[in-house]
């Protein structure tokens, strides 16, 4: 899709769309001897963690880590010690910016966590790790409760129909409260039509907060969970109530379980969680939990429920791919045909690239050929490997189902297929939030500036909500994110990974120029003194012409001027129209006619004439009423009704046009027209004003008269800019 859309035909070709997912550096330095067992489908889980900024998801893959023994000391963001934010840019800022995959063996199965970051500016990640996820655990923050990150988890897991956990995290902070966090949490989930239901219960609150009690199995997992109790007397009753809670739940899933439960009044725990699986699995339900993953208190219990209630590749959501012959719907076994989607590349001067792919069906070997049917092109592997942060584990083979990464492929790129080349399958990219935060780009030196697109397109193949074009009307170099952080971020990788320096600025407005009335104006180009002389004259009248860009016609009678002259004034004419006739923006929809001149026998040549033609024109075009056109983004603005207000005399002072309000999901939903030229910061300033609730979309509409008032300055700027271009 283009950014402008419509019918803005001229920007088209331009935006060249690099798609591709944002990434980390991979270090080989610390390759572990250890091979990982090999775990087939049954025995996967794969779990992207997402949620609001900060609540301490990637603390909680650490603390999982911790407590399975994969790692000897828990590591923590502050030092930047953490096994999955091992980016400089994750050190540098303390949160995450990528997504990274940590597998974790426990009661021998294999649960791939995927970290995902909160921080709205990294959300392309977010969605690439649910786009391989089987489910999603959605942290909320203790004391925080329900947060704006929180909705935008949801929503996304929606996108992708996974089936969900919630985990009330940092269960240990001072003012935190399990029942009050529980309350927000069930009211939010039945607001979008699900149930919640409480699997764990805490022991303790606050800084005595020292373990959870498991409802389905009764049992209490002190510290991480490694020690295993009775269940403290104090919270008997309750978890006999939650566990009743359950077990209502669970026969819901089954008629037959029902029937039995209606008839001996209780269900065996096995019975519980396969009642429970088919529940959650359908996202009906959806279970709660608590921890403390920074004080490594819930591990063990919640990646027992992991494994117990999160569908393994085998009964989640079924995905499909486009076959020869139409839709295919993917079956995870070893004995199907290939089909493994490519979600994020990374590529590392120091490392080469690295692909990471999820098996959907077949499995891979580590060493053969495999079909890109994307590319068409068949890719050498060479080594399979499994990776934990930056660690990498060899893998001999990949199962259906497994997630896994290969380096130094030639031509893959995010978002394509891998299958046999007899069974073509292309399983389709996920649609990605689009970066509608500019700023124009240079280079810092003049080694820099030859470095600057090869660079960027090296950076927006990483990451999907990156775009990078040289805007055809302000021949700046433009790059698209998803907010300041989000730019930030890929200018420091340009740096450090590719020793590129680069500044950004403001862009500047495509604005076009175009004519409202008629004219006609002649100009003579004459110069005889000295040497071969030149000599032409033109006389011309300019329209309006909103039918087309541009037409060059003429009603020459008589002998004044011969028509071989016309090529030259039409040449001259074009040169101005792409320059800009009075402001310096390009100009379209005029239609010129020559209707007279004057040549002369020995002086006249074609040069002559450009100059006459230009010239004529641009008197033509100061006496038909100049104006300047600037692009009207459609804007859809999506806020809380308590923003309302604010939002609506907001637009108006961008002087927006609103076409309509409508409620979406408990939301408002503005749709309005607004001057591109007011929109280059919206992104960061609707934040603010929403307190991070509000989004927007938007899209090229249409291009409309600029106001006079705000005409004069842009003119007046471009006249200092030409002038300061002649001194130079
Ligand atoms: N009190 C307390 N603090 C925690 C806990 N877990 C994490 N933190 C702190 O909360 C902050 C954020 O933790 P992270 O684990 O980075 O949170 P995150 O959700 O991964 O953050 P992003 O990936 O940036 O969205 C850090 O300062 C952690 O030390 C916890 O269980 N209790
Ligand atoms: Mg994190």
């Amino acid at each position: 899709m283009s950014y402008f859309g419509g019918d803005a035909s001229h920007f088209d070709n331009s935006f060249e769309f690099f798609y591709n997912h944002a990434t980390c550096y991979i270090s080989y330095i610390n390759r572990k001897a250890n091979p990982m067992k090999e775990y087939t489908t049954e025995f996967l889980r794969n779990v992207a963690l997402v949620s609001h900024g900060g609540a301490g998801k990637t603390m909680l893959a650490e603390s999982f880590l911790h407590a399975t023994k994969a790692t000897t000391r828990q590591g923590k963001i502050e030092d930047g010690t953490t096994v999955s934010d091992y980016d400089d840019e994750e050190h540098r800022r303390k949160i995450s910016i990528y997504a990274s995959v940590i597998p974790i063996e426990h009661r021998d199965h294999k649960i791939n966590v995927i970290d995902a970051p909160g921080y709205t500016d990294f959300v392309g990640e977010t969605v690439s790790a649910l786009s391989v996820a089987d489910g999603a655990i959605i942290l909320v923050d203790a004391v925080a409760g329900v947060e704006v990150g929180t909705e935008l988890a949801w929503k996304y897991a929606d996108e992708f129909n996974l089936p969900r956990f919630f985990v009330i995290n940092k269960m240990d902070r001072d003012n935190a409260n399990f029942d009050e966090a529980y309350l927000a949490v069930e009211a939010f989930v039945k607001a979008h039509g699900k149930r919640a239901i409480k699997v764990h219960l805490p022991i303790g609150e606050k800084a005595a907060f020292k373990g959870v009690v498991d409802i389905i199995g009764m049992k209490s997992y002190l510290g991480d969970g490694n020690v295993i109790g009775e269940i403290p007397a104090e919270l008997k009753e309750a978890a006999e109530k939650a566990h009743f809670a359950l077990v209502e739940a669970a026969a819901e899933g089954e008629d037959e379980l029902m029937e039995k439960y209606l008839e001996n009044g209780s269900l065996t725990d096995a019975e519980m969680v396969r009642g429970l699986e088919d529940v959650v699995y359908a996202g009906e339900f959806v279970p709660v939990f608590c921890a403390a993953g920074g004080h490594e208190v819930g591990a063990i219990a919640l990646l027992n429920d992991i494994i117990d209630l999160m569908p393994s590749p085998l009964n989640a959501p079924k995905r499909v791919a486009q076959g020869k012959s139409g839709e295919e719907t993917l079956k995870p076994s070893d004995t199907e045909p290939l089909a493994a989607y490519v979600w994020k590349t990374t590529a590392d001067p120091f490392v080469g690239k690295m692909t990471y792919f999820r098996v959907f069906s077949g499995s891979m070997q580590a060493e053969g050929h495999i079909w890109n049917q994307n590319k068409g092109a068949e890719e050498r592997v060479s080594g399979l490997h499994f990776q934990r942060g930056k660690e990498v584990i060899a893998a001999k083979v990949v199962h259906a189902g497994d997630i896994a990464a290969v380096s130094k492929l030639n031509v893959t790129a995010t978002g394509e297929t891998f299958c046999d080349k007899g069974h073509p399958l292309t399983i389709a990219k996920p649609k990605y939030p689009v970066a509608l935060y500019r700023v124009a780009i240079t280079p810092k030196s003049q080694a820099d500036a030859a470095k600057i697109s090869p660079t960027l397109t090296k950076l927006c193949e990483e990451d999907m909500t990156l775009i990078w074009q040289n805007d055809p009307i302000t021949h700046e170099t433009v790059l698209q994110g998803m907010g300041d952080q989000h730019i930030d971020v890929a200018l420091h990788r340009a740096q450090s990974k590719f020793q590129v320096g680069l500044a950004t600025h403001e862009p500047r407005i495509p604005y076009r120029e175009g004519i409202t009335r008629k004219a006609t104006a002649q100009y003579r180009h004459k110069k005889q003194s000295g040497g071969s002389g030149q000599f032409g004259e033109v006389h011309l009248r300019i329209e309006p012409l909103p039918s087309a860009d541009f037409e060059f016609t003429d009603e020459l009678v008589g002998m004044n001027l011969s028509k071989s002259y016309l090529p030259p004034i039409e040449k001259g004419i074009r040169a101005t129209l792409e320059r800009g006739a009075f402001a310096g923006y390009p100009m379209s929809n005029v239609k010129v006619i020559v209707f007279d001149g004057k040549e002369h026998e020995v002086d006249s040549k074609p040069v002559a004439f450009e100059i006459a033609g230009r010239e004529a024109f641009k008197l033509a075009v100061q006496d038909a009423g100049p104006v300047l056109f600037e692009p009207i983004m459609n804007v859809r603005v999506t806020i809380p009704d308590a923003n309302m207000g604010d939002v609506m005399s907001d637009i108006n002072t961008r002087r927006g046009r609103v076409q309509g309000t409508d409620s979406e999901h408990g939301s408002t939903v503005i749709v309005a027209h607004v001057p591109m030229a007011e929109m280059l910061r919206y992104t960061s300033q609707l934040r603010s004003m929403t307190g991070g609730r509000g989004y927007f979309t938007m899209e090229f509409d249409h291009y409309d008269t600029v106001p006079s008032h705000i005409t004069g300055p842009i003119i007046e700027a471009h006249k200092k800019e030409m002038e300061a271009k002649k001194e130079e």
